[in-house]
């Protein structure tokens, strides 16, 4: 059965037509010349048009949020993690029609926006628990009748940049943890997903007003590459945590560097597996193909090279080969489809040119890529997952390019793989199929892996949020989610107490008057 969109977006609060930004129940900027479209990737409709807002427009949002930050950072911490709970609640709720939207407006697969959506109330339930901990250390005085120790303060506004490729969850991430951890939040999300973005702030309006919560504490804001750019320049936003690529990254923090603000940086990953002669070759097949082909290839932490033992190389690849060939491409709407379509043309585009370059540099394309044609690929957005046998030090290798593109890379000795894992300028997820528990360890050692992420027996995606997601060297450094990442998001101070009757001064030193 085809899927009712319309009852999807009326759900949703979706209009033909939809203001440019919010701080909660107000909705505002007029829809001018500068409108975002919001097009399907997956049949090429327009699917509603939303305003783009002004720098009065942001201005404005920006009061708004240091207001609300005065007022948020007094509320209890636990009462502020019982209102990220109901945000949970509102998703379970809302499970079905936001993930249907995610995937119809994004083009992952059904399963994969509800998924995404899923990470969203996972991430609700962590941020609860963390609102009554928000740990600090105490630790001893060398003076007596002396007390130390450190607390955690919220920052104040926090600005959230979030891509195309995980619409929703990627903000669910920055805004549970930033809200329980007393900050207000300004949303950019990506242009290319503006309406899912303003699904999400609807729902969490919804329940901040049933709390009779001010305005300002959650904020959205759509525009392009300028808003982002007020944003990053402006010292009344502490903290900028972002997503995309490496480039975008790269201004980011140049921009808030220079004002030395705070950068949270979750960028490009150029993610291998290393597939050992040890493996276990029918799991590690399930977790390359989803890795290199869910959500078409367009996860940071999606699986681009396979670095395969000589011993085991082509029993493997023409498992690949046969598998591929099974894939289904096609709507995501429609559960028997395995991968959908690129976010757009100008995706496919890069996707393309890429097949070229590594064509260009010796690559052997052993399952070949294409864009699909014909009524069901109306949109032009679907092309075909490919495989190319490959070098590692390809300059196309070397590059993340969004897309199905999955390179494979013959290996001698296990040192010889993890340098090829390590060698690429991205360090964000990897992993090691191998039932050897030696070449295992070795792989998890300080001699193997320089990823964020590091796996054993499980392909590169699919975090879970309790661990905290980020990368190394061009992915940025920043953490995010689970573990400790809630620091990135509050302020440490240190707190020294005398309950002595002098005052005896550090290291010894003596002063007298
Ligand atoms: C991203 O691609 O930006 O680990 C995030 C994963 C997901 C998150 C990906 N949980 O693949």
């Amino acid at each position: 059965m085809k899927t009712d969109i319309q009852s999807i977006l009326d759900k949703l609060g979706i209009e033909a037509n939809n203001a440019a930004f919010s701080t909660g129940n107000d909705w505002g900027g007029s829809l001018n010349s500068e409108t975002i479209n919001s097009f399907s990737p997956v049949d090429g409709n327009k699917i509603a048009s939303v305003g783009v807002a002004s720098q009065k427009d942001y201005e404005g949002v920006i009061l708004k949020a240091q207001e609300a930050f005065l007022f948020w950072k007094t509320v209890p911490s636990p009462k502020r993690g019982d209102i990220v709970r109901q945000l949970g609640d509102a998703l379970r709720k809302n499970k079905e029609a936001l993930g249907t939207l995610v995937s119809y407006e994004m083009g992952k697969s059904l399963q994969e926006g509800f998924g995404e959506v899923q990470e969203m109330i996972d991430i609700c339930d962590f941020a609860v628990g963390l609102s009554r901990q928000l740990y600090g250390l105490t630790m001893h005085s060398e003076r007596p009748s002396h007390r130390m120790y450190e607390q955690w303060h919220p920052l104040g506004i926090v600005g959230i940049i979030s891509a195309f490729n995980f619409p929703v969850a990627v903000w669910s991430w920055n805004a549970a943890l930033a809200l329980v951890c007393g900050n207000v939040c300004i949303w950019k999300p990506s242009e290319k997903t503006p309406l899912t973005g303003i699904a999400c702030q609807k729902i969490i309006s919804k329940v901040l007003a049933d709390n009779d919560m001010p305005e300002g504490v959650s904020n959205l804001i759509i525009g392009d590459k300028s808003i982002g750019e007020l944003m990053t320049n402006d010292i009344r936003v502490p903290l900028i945590s972002a997503t995309g690529s490496t480039r975008m990254g790269k201004a980011v923090a140049a921009a808030v560097g220079a004002r030395l603000g705070k950068s949270l940086l979750e960028l490009g990953g150029n993610n291998a597996i290393i597939i050992s002669e040890h493996a276990d070759l029918d799991m590690s097949l399930i977790g390359a193909v989803f890795g290199a082909v869910g959500t078409a290839g367009q996860r940071c932490t999606s699986t681009r090279r396979l670095i395969i033992h000589e011993n085991i190389y082509d029993a493997f690849k023409a498992k690949l080969v046969k598998s591929y060939g099974q894939l289904r491409i096609g709507d995501p709407l429609d559960q028997n489809n395995h991968v959908g379509p690129l976010i757009d043309v100008a995706a496919v585009t890069a996707y393309l040119d890429s097949i070229e370059k590594c064509k260009a540099e010796g690559g052997n394309f052993v399952v070949e890529g294409g864009v699909l044609k014909g009524e069901n690929y109306s949109s032009g957005c679907y092309v075909k997952p490919c495989i190319a046998e490959v070098k590692n030090d390809y300059k196309i290798v070397q590059h993340e390019t969004f897309a199905p593109i999955l390179y494979l890379i013959k290996y001698k000795t296990l040192d010889e793989a993890i340098a090829f894992q390590n060698g690429v300028p991205q360090g964000l997820s990897s992993a090691i199929m191998t039932l050897n528990l030696r070449e295992a360890e070795h792989f998890l050692s300080n001699q193997g892996s320089d990823c964020g992420i590091a796996n054993v027996n499980i392909g590169t995606s699919g975090a879970e949020i309790g661990g905290a997601f980020g990368g190394e060297k061009e992915t940025g450094g920043g953490r995010e989610s689970g573990s400790d990442a809630w620091r990135a998001y509050m302020r440490r101070q240190t707190n020294t107490i005398n309950y002595s009757h002098t005052l005896p001064l550090a290291q010894g030193i003596k002063f007298d008057l």
